[in-house]
């Protein structure tokens, strides 16, 4: 830890001011080596407290995603969890240099406000990610794919089955495909901002991929209609990024 703690000094010494503090891929290495409450968590996959730039532009997901729910879900509502997030930190003492990980999977011993935002920050910093511009027979590849089909039997049932937990999720929530204990692919769903890194979650495990159901997330484009938006989003489905979720469990 004798590095970290140097590291914070001197980032709080130097560069208290700035807008964005950026880990160094070598530093969140060594972060997550030391410091994560889970091994599962690789380089890369570290989310920190800052709102990330959209990985496209407000349309890119036309006709999935229609622009004016992109701009106003990432610039409003995720903007809001990012901010939210952090003045809950500084309420409660949270080192916003450590990654949000460390918070999520303690998440009971802090206030509701943290656990609202600090799970509404991470899984839309996730959810962004995870998403890019419709492809056709759009599917997983590789290990992920070996996997699912041992696990659900294919991966059309696995879409069958992942979309019925998003259908069926009840109100406000996530939908999720994550790798628990024992390192086998589960499905599940959350309620509100919750995802299965936290300690409450009846789900428990690293998240490979979320898909939000919130109403904000498509009601301006598809209003009461989940399923359609659901049967949608298959088509932006970033599986390169999912894999790599999966690579680093
Ligand atoms: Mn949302």
């Amino acid at each position: 830890m004798e590095n970290n703690n140097s590291r914070r000094v001197f980032l709080k010494n130097t560069v208290k001011a700035a807008a964005v503090v950026t880990i160094s891929s070598a530093a969140a290495s060594t972060l997550v080596q030391s410091c994560s409450p889970s091994k599962k968590m690789g380089a890369g996959l570290i989310t920190g407290f800052d709102q990330q730039p959209l990985p496209y532009s407000y349309d890119a997901l036309e006709n999935v995603i229609d622009a004016k729910t992109m701009e106003i879900h990432y610039s409003k509502h995720a903007a809001a969890y990012a901010k939210a997030v952090k003045e809950a930190s500084v309420a409660e003492g949270v080192d916003i240099a450590k990654p949000l990980e460390n918070v999520l999977a303690k998440i009971s011993s802090y206030s509701t406000k943290m656990r609202n935002n600090a799970g509404g920050h991470y899984n839309h910093e996730m959810f962004w990610k995870s998403m890019r511009p419709k492809k056709a027979d759009n599917a997983p590849t590789g290990s992920l794919l070996v996997d699912m089909d041992k696990t659900f039997g294919s991966f059309a049932n696995f879409k069958t089955q992942f979309s019925e937990a998003a259908k069926t999720r009840f109100g406000s929530g996530w939908a999720w495909l994550y790798v628990d204990g024992s390192s086998n692919l589960k499905i599940g769903s959350s309620a509100n901002q919750d995802n299965p890194l936290m300690n409450v979650s009846d789900i428990k495990g690293f998240p490979i991929l979320g898909l939000d159901v919130w109403e904000h997330a498509y009601y301006l484009k598809y209003q009461n209609k989940r399923p359609e938006y659901i049967e949608n989003w298959w088509n932006v489905v970033n599986w390169n990024y999912v894999q790599m979720r999966f690579d680093k469990k």
